[in-house]
């Protein structure tokens, strides 16, 4: 067993996972909290769990976002069941503590919750073939369509203004302004290169300031990695990483998974030339959301889906440089300057975007006549 940097006999005998615990492995995939699969033996049978520790600093209100989570997975679990689904592998379920709370906090003040583990599949870091990229399209499609009909109103913002990209242009001024880390002397042809895209940054803001866009329950954190591909089939089964379902703009979730899934290269790699924005994965994306999420969208929205792809890969990239030049205090870092290197990576997906826009226009408008939606 990996080193643990917390009492796992406390969390063991937090939560009811009854049957004989074998082992513990870290899954690193995210930016923000520690995940970590928790393996039992139950009468000669494997059988696993998904802990995680919720990043307190960065969810404030962990109580509410957990009234969140519990609300959204019982709507997505009766939805799988009303479809003759498999509920142990579609969506997710929270386990209780033994107190009947759905989160367990530990002597330390640490934020524990755990969940159903989604056997036999596996997620993906990084885009091989247009066509996995095109079932996670489909997969988020039917994850927006599944929660249309949840009462957005019982939902919290978890992180508030979490996509606004109007308020994280301020934050992103005054870490500039502030240079906390002093870093700012490393990184001026980047805060340039964000500083002449402010225009852009009030668009989808102005839209849904006039009612030009519909607020819907959206997932906001669309990354390819939280999707679960069945082993067998290769679909696209299970949308985990629920803390930041809240009322949000479809082109949000949409512009994020572009961002992230259509990308030749990870979102830190440090070759530059090894970066770039793949149209071939972006029509396949679109083809596979617009299948089926298509006929829900508004004109406004299907117009935009291309403008939101650069405007989310911008979003991210300042927020990438804003942390690091507050000095890395959000995201999780494994080297000195891994945000730079990230939002050198978003920026230059930008650039190509910018350059593509035509392209990607003309895709969007193709994958509506061939569904019919145009
Ligand atoms: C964070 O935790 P993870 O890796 O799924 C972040 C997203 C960013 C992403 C960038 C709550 O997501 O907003 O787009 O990193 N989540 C939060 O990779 O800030
Ligand atoms: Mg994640």
């Amino acid at each position: 067993m990996e080193n643990l940097n917390f009492n796992i006999e406390e969390i063991l005998n937090a939560f009811d996972f009854g049957g004989r615990f074998k082992s513990c492995r870290v899954i690193g995939d995210g930016h923000i909290n520690d995940t970590f699969a928790f393996t039992f033996d139950v009468n000669g049978e494997e059988k696993n769990y998904l802990v995680q520790e919720l990043n307190t600093n960065v969810f404030r209100k962990p109580v509410e976002l957990m009234n969140n989570v519990v609300g959204v997975t019982r709507h997505l679990y009766n939805k799988v069941l009303s479809r003759g689904g498999d509920t142990g592998r579609e969506c997710l379920f929270i386990i209780n503590a033994r107190d009947g709370k759905p989160f367990y906090i530990d002597s330390g003040n640490r934020f524990w919750r755990c969940f159903n583990y989604v056997n036999d599949a596996h997620s993906v870091q990084l885009v091989e073939s247009p066509d996995v990229f095109k079932k996670a399209g489909k997969a988020f499609g039917t994850f927006q369509c599944l929660l249309s009909d949840y009462p957005i109103d019982g939902l919290v913002e978890t992180i508030p203004n979490f996509h606004n990209t109007v308020s994280r242009f301020a934050d992103f001024k005054k870490a500039v302004k502030d240079n906390l880390s002093g870093r700012a002397a490393n990184c001026a042809d980047e805060i340039d290169f964000i500083m002449k895209r402010e225009k852009d940054c009030g668009v989808l803001v102005g839209m849904l300031e006039r009612g030009e866009l519909p607020v819907r329950v959206t997932h906001n954190d669309t990354k390819l990695n939280n999707v679960m591909f069945d082993n067998k089939t290769g679909e696209g089964i299970c949308i985990v990483d629920l803390d930041t379902v809240m009322p949000g703009l479809s082109l949000y979730d949409f512009g994020d998974s572009i961002r992230f899934g259509a990308s030749t290269a990870a979102e830190d790699e440090k070759d530059l030339d090894k970066v770039h924005f793949s149209p071939e994965y972006f029509k396949a994306y679109v083809e596979g959301y617009l299948e089926t999420a298509g006929s829900t969208l508004t004109p406004g929205e299907i117009d935009n889906l291309a403008f939101s792809s650069k405007l989310m890969t911008l979003e991210c990239g300042m927020r990438f440089l804003g942390d690091y030049l507050n000095g890395d205090t959000y995201f999780k870092t494994d080297y000195f300057d891994h945000n730079l290197v990230r939002c050198r990576t978003q920026l230059k997906l930008v650039d190509e975007m910018e350059k593509n826009m035509d392209l990607m226009n003309r895709i969007v408008n193709g994958a509506c006549v061939t569904l019919g939606l145009k």
